[in-house]
C-alpha cells in the first residue's frame, strides 16, 4: 500500500468515502486535513474558507461550538463544494451499538446527515461498528477505528491495536475504511493484500514537539514519509494564529497567517508523499 499512489489506491477502494477522499488527494495533490479545533461558528467557517484550497478533508468537533446551529451545517456543507474537501466528524463514539446509532443519526447534532467520515473506539467490541454502519452505510460513510492514539500513555497498543486491525479487515461491509494511527498498523505483520485501508494521523506539527496537556507532535516527514500513513492531520500549527493575543486583536492578519500555514503544510505532506512512492514531483 505505502508504495502505491494515492490515485491507483482510489480506483480500488470499495468504500465510497473513502474513495473520494483519495480521489480529491490525487486531484488537489494534498494529504492536508486540518482540525478545526475553534469554539465560534464563525471562526470554524473562516478558517475553511482560509485553508479549503490546500487540505483534502476538515476535521471538526462539532461538539466544542458554542453557537452551532444547522446553518453551520449548510456553509460547511457549501464550502467543501467550493473547496473541494471531504468533511470527517471526529466523534470518537465508544458506546453499545443501539447507543452509538442514536448518538450518530440525532440529537442536536445530527453527524450522519453532513460528515463524510466519523471515527470509534473499538472498546465497545464489534457492536459499536455494526451500530453505525447501520446509519453510515446507506449514506455512503466511511468509518475510521481509533488503532493508536498520539498522546503520551495512550492505551491504544499491543493487543488492542491488532484487534482494531482485524475488526477492519474482516469487515466485508467496507464500511471501516482505515483508522486514526501513528504508523502503518495494517501492515506490521507484511504487505496489506487483504484490503486498502487509509492510515490518518494526528500529532503533526512543524514547530513543536508537544503540548502541556500530552500532545506529541512529528513532522509531515516523519508521518507520511517514514512511518507509511496517509494522511496528516493539523491543528494548532495551521490555526493557531488565530488563538494569540496578537490574533485576537488584527483577525485579518491571523487569517492571512492561517492561511499561509495551510499552504506549508500542503506542501511538507505532499513533499513527503512523494519521496515515500519514489517520485521527486
Ligand atoms: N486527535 C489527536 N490524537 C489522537 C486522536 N485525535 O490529537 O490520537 C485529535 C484531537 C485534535 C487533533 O482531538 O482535534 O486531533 C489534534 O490537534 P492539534 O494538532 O492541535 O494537536
Amino acid at each position: 500500500i505505502t508504495l502505491s499512489t494515492y490515485a491507483e489506491r482510489a480506483a480500488r477502494q470499495p468504500n465510497p468515502a473513502a474513495r473520494a477522499l483519495l480521489e480529491c488527494m490525487a486531484r488537489k495533490q494534498t494529504n492536508l486535513s486540518v482540525s478545526v479545533d475553534v469554539t465560534s461558528k464563525q471562526d470554524l467557517l473562516d478558517v475553511c474558507d482560509a485553508v479549503g484550497p490546500n487540505v483534502c478533508l476538515v476535521k471538526t468537533h462539532i461538539d466544542i461550538v458554542s453557537d452551532f446551529d444547522h446553518d453551520l451545517v449548510a456553509q460547511l456543507t457549501a464550502l467543501s463544494e467550493k473547496h473541494d474537501f471531504l468533511i470527517f466528524e471526529d466523534r470518537k463514539f465508544a458506546d453499545i451499538g443501539n447507543t452509538v446509532s442514536l448518538q450518530y443519526s440525532a440529537g442536536v447534532h445530527k453527524i450522519a446527515s453532513w460528515s463524510h467520515i466519523t471515527n470509534a473506539h473499538l472498546v465497545p467490541g464489534p457492536s459499536v461498528v455494526e451500530g453505525l454502519a447501520k446509519v453510515g452505510m446507506p449514506l455512503g460513510r466511511g468509518l475510521l477505528l481509533l488503532a493508536e492514539m498520539s498522546s503520551k500513555g495512550a492505551l491504544t497498543k499491543g493487543d488492542y491495536t491488532k484487534a482494531c486491525v482485524e475488526e477492519a479487515k474482516k469487515d466485508t461491509t467496507n464500511f471501516v475504511c482505515g483508522f486514526i494511527a501513528m504508523s502503518r498498523v495494517d501492515e506490521v505483520d507484511g504487505p496489506n493484500t487483504e484490503r486498502d485501508l487509509l492510515i490518518l494521523t494526528p500529532g503533526v506539527g512543524l514547530d513543536v514537539k508537544g503540548d502541556a496537556l500530552g500532545q506529541q507532535y512529528r513532522t509531515p516527514d516523519q508521518v507520511i514519509n517514514e512511518s507509511g500513513c496517509d494522511v496528516i492531520i493539523v491543528g494548532r500549527g495551521i490555526y493557531g494564529p488565530l488563538m494569540t493575543e496578537e490574533g485576537k486583536k488584527d483577525k485579518k492578519a491571523a487569517f492571512e497567517k492561517v492561511r499561509e500555514q495551510g499552504e506549508r503544510y500542503k506542501k511538507a505532506g505532499w513533499e513527503a508523499y512523494l519521496a515515500r512512492i519514489g517520485q521527486k514531483d
